[in-house]
């Protein structure tokens, strides 16, 4: 400083004291930025003075006030010279031209040249901007033509060096306008955040110099967001599938739409468009992540496919949509439902084997193969299933129904569809068979006997009959009748009656063995159907005696008739044959089966009686001591029970001659003693005579009726003047009577073994009035 400030300070003395003293000016131009020590020009040829002069005279150059040296002498070369590097726009700023003033002064005598130096811009600086990055923030929905100023570029040089022009890095959106060193950018085309987020522009001021110079800057755009954006999905159209009765929250799909804007205007919430009433809780989504799940009965019987409205939204409220198409895949999960559409039932026993009795109808709600339908009845019932139309099924009969062995039938039809895992179902019909009227009645017997003691009531309960007719209600009905015949010329309804309800056989009179000892009926059962059907079967009733009869004494007369006197030799030896009481009974068997007992005698010793045989004999020789007259009371007795008995008295006569006997000659019937015995005897005889020949007419009578007599005394001949009983049916024992006895004759001729032998071959005590018929042994 105080050599700078000693130099300007001599300088200006100098001048002060020297102005008036200066010749002529020095002019030079220099460009700045010279190296120092460059030549600026020479003065010593410029003012005339060779160089020992400058020299001598110490020319030299001073500044005015304060200014830094800039220049000096070469007082060798006489050469102004730089003395640094000069530059304008820190000497002159941005004035225009930049003249720096420099005096040159000389000595002896003081000289002042006043030198002006022309400092010339060169263009040594480039445009700069004050920074090397621009922020700037544009809404993207910035209108076109919106302005957006820049700072502008700065160049220390100044006219033709200084900034001239700008020049954008071309880009999409923005130009540029410099109107009045006025930098703006303009947006030409609307921005799009969601494209560009950012924009980088280049700025580029180029100064006028030579060379030029150049100066950039980097526009850093950030467009802010505006939501000018939808969401987006990204399918117009998502299509799922979806197996039906898939669980809740099963995952259907997932959509999403994606929304370019930033931040609120980017967040998509989703949810349904509209949704038919139907449809409206089935599916959920999720409306943060788009999930779509299932919430509800998926069922594609009832929706094969659904079609759901998507709805994207974003924060402010821009939406979009799309369609979501769900294919419900079927699943079998329908069982077959089996349907009757129509069935004869009950069915007739008589329909023939192939006919339809019933139409069955299978479906399946489920799809393709899931509702094919097999169709099966099971084993075993005569019927079948024969495939018709469509899904329907004929029940049809295999075979011939009888009712009567198996009256209803439970047949199960079962289907099952084609599905994996398959369903069935099954339905169970119940086919009643209708009864026809196919069966008679049957005995239970091929014929029946009854067996009826004699003197039965009438009304009596003989036997019963069962037919049994398996058909139903009053086509198994039996209804017992009695065919129409004759019993003894009698018609068969006389004899017997049967109750047409329960087949029990009545007796309509009381029987008679001694007249009737069987018979036949036919009996008839018939059903209640239309036609009706029958069978007839015989029934023999027979009839067994009881003891109703009293022995018949036959011989001796029964007392009071006649007197009967057996003449007993005076000489009879014990033993002998003296006489024979004979008796029948007209029961048969036991009750016919007689037996004789003296049950009182004038003298018990003397004479017996055969048990059976009826015969009398003495017990001992006759001695003189014995009463001529004795009297035996005999007593027949039958074997019934209880037994009915008959006596009769025998009066014997002890003497060789019924002469003898003076009291008895009156009685006697030796009809050469007594005219009177013999009137009676001839009356007797006659009357009984005369009694005979009518019942032989009324048995011949009887023999023309019938081929098989009952009469046992067919073979009588001759009946003593004695009482005999009609029909008696037997005698017991034919013992020997000596041939002077002529009562041989009152035996009877006829054999009735064969009577005995039916009689024996049963014993009528065991059986009961009321009792089921017997079957006839065979
Ligand atoms: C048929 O089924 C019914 C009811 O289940 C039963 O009462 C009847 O006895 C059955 N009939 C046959 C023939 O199985
Ligand atoms: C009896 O059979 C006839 C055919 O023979 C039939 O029409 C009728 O219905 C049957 N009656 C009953 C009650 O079953
Ligand atoms: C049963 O007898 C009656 C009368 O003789 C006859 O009409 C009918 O055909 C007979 N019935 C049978 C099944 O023999
Ligand atoms: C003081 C000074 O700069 N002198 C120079 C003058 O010029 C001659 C020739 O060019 C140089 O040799 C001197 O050094």
């Amino acid at each position: 400083m105080g050599d700078k400030g000693f130099v300007s300070l001599v300088c200006f003395a100098f001048f002060i004291v020297f102005v008036h003293l200066a010749k002529g000016d020095l002019s030079y131009s220099i460009a700045e930025e010279m190296k120092p020590r460059s030549v600026i020009g020479n003065v010593a040829k410029d003012l005339g003075y060779d160089l020992k002069t400058l020299s001598s005279r110490r020319a030299r150059v001073d500044f005015e006030g304060k200014m830094k040296r800039l220049c000096e002498m070469n007082l060798s070369t006489g050469d102004l010279i730089t003395s640094d590097r000069l530059d304008r726009e820190n000497l002159c700023g941005k004035r225009p031209t930049c003249v720096l003033k420099v005096d040159l002064l000389m000595d002896s005598p003081l000289e002042l040249h006043r030198v002006n130096l022309h400092l010339e811009d060169v263009n040594d600086n480039s445009p700069k901007f004050k920074k090397n990055l621009i922020e700037m923030e544009i809404w993207e929905s910035a209108e076109k033509g919106s302005r957006f100023s820049i700072e502008e570029a700065h160049d220390a040089d100044i006219g033709q060096n200084a900034v001239q022009r700008y020049i954008l890095q071309k880009n999409d959106n923005m130009i540029l306008s410099v109107d009045n060193n006025k930098v703006e950018l303009v947006l030409e085309t609307k921005l799009d955040r969601e494209k560009q987020k950012e924009l980088n522009l280049l700025l580029t001021a180029l100064d006028g110099g030579s060379p030029q110079r150049s100066g950039t800057v980097v526009i850093h755009v950030t467009v802010l967001d505006a939501n000018d954006n939808a969401p987006v999905f990204s399918q117009s159209v998502y299509k799922a599938s979806l197996p039906e009765n898939s669980p809740l929250d099963t995952l259907v799909i997932t959509v999403s739409a994606t929304d370019a804007d930033e931040g609120i205007n980017g967040e998509v919430t989703y949810d349904f468009g509209h949704v038919s009433d139907d449809n409206i809780n089935v599916f959920s989504i999720n409306s943060k992540s788009g999930e779509i799940k299932v919430s509800g009965l998926i069922d594609f019987e009832e929706t094969s496919s659904f079609e759901i409205k998507l709805e994207a939204k974003d924060g402010l409220g821009l939406t979009s949509y799309a369609k979501l198409l769900v294919d419900v895949t079927d699943k079998n999960d329908n069982a077959p439902a089996i349907y009757v559409k129509s069935l004869t039932n009950p069915i007739p026993e008589n329909v023939s084997p192939g006919t339809e009795v019933g139409i069955i109808n299978v479906q399946d709600r489920d799809s393709e193969k899931n509702r094919q339908v097999r169709c099966s009845l099971q084993q075993g019932v005569p019927f079948k299933l024969v495939p018709s139309i469509k899904n329907y099924y004929s029940v049809v009969s295999t075979g011939q129904l009888d009712r009567e062995v198996v009256s209803d039938y439970n047949i199960t039809i079962t289907a099952t569809d084609e599905g994996s895992p398959p369903l069935s179902s099954s339905k169970s019909l119940h086919l009643s068979v209708a009864d026809i009227n196919d069966n008679p009645p049957v005995f239970e017997e091929e014929s029946y006997s009854a067996y009826v003691s004699e003197n039965n009531k009438a009304g009596s309960t003989l036997c019963s009959v069962t037919a049994r007719d398996p058909d139903w209600r009053q086509n198994g009905t039996v209804i017992y009748s009695l065919l129409a015949a004759e019993v003894n010329g009698a018609p068969v309804s006389s004899y017997v009656s049967v109750n047409g309800d329960t087949g029990v056989i009545h007796a309509v009179r009381s029987f008679d063995y001694e007249q009737l000892r069987s018979f036949k009926v036919q009996l008839m059962a018939r059903d209640n159907g239309s036609p009706p059907l029958s069978s007839n079967v015989s029934v023999s009733v027979f009839i067994s005696d009881v003891n109703d009869n009293p022995p018949q004494i036959l011989y001796p007369a029964p007392e009071g008739n006649s007197f009967m006197t057996e003449l007993v030799p005076k000489a009879a030896h014990g033993g002998s044959l003296v006489s024979k009481v004979i008796a029948v009974d007209a029961d048969s068997g036991q009750n016919a089966w007689l037996s004789y007992q003296i049950v009182k005698s004038t003298d018990p010793g003397l004479f017996t009686i055969g048990v059976h045989s009826g015969e009398i004999r003495t017990q001992r020789d006759i001695s003189e001591t014995d009463s001529m007259k004795q009297t035996l009371i005999v007593s027949v007795k039958d074997n019934g029970q209880p037994s009915l008995s008959a006596t009769c008295s025998m009066y014997l006569l002890i003497s060789d001659n019924l002469a003898e006997v003076p009291e008895l000659k009156d009685i006697s019937y030796d009809e050469k003693n007594s005219k009177l015995t013999s009137y009676l005897i001839i009356a007797l005889v006659s009357v009984s005579t005369f009694f005979l020949t009518f019942i032989i007419i009324i048995l011949g009578v009887k023999f023309c009726h019938r081929r098989k007599p009952r009469l046992l005394f067919d073979g009588a001949v001759t009946i003593p003047g004695a009482y005999l009983p009609p029909n008696y049916a037997d005698v017991d024992g034919t013992g020997t009577l000596r041939s002077t006895y002529n009562y041989d004759a009152y035996l009877t001729t006829g054999s009735r073994t064969s009577d005995f032998k039916f009689v024996s071959s049963y014993n009528d005590n065991t059986l009961p009035a009321d009792f089921p018929c017997f079957q006839t042994p065979v």
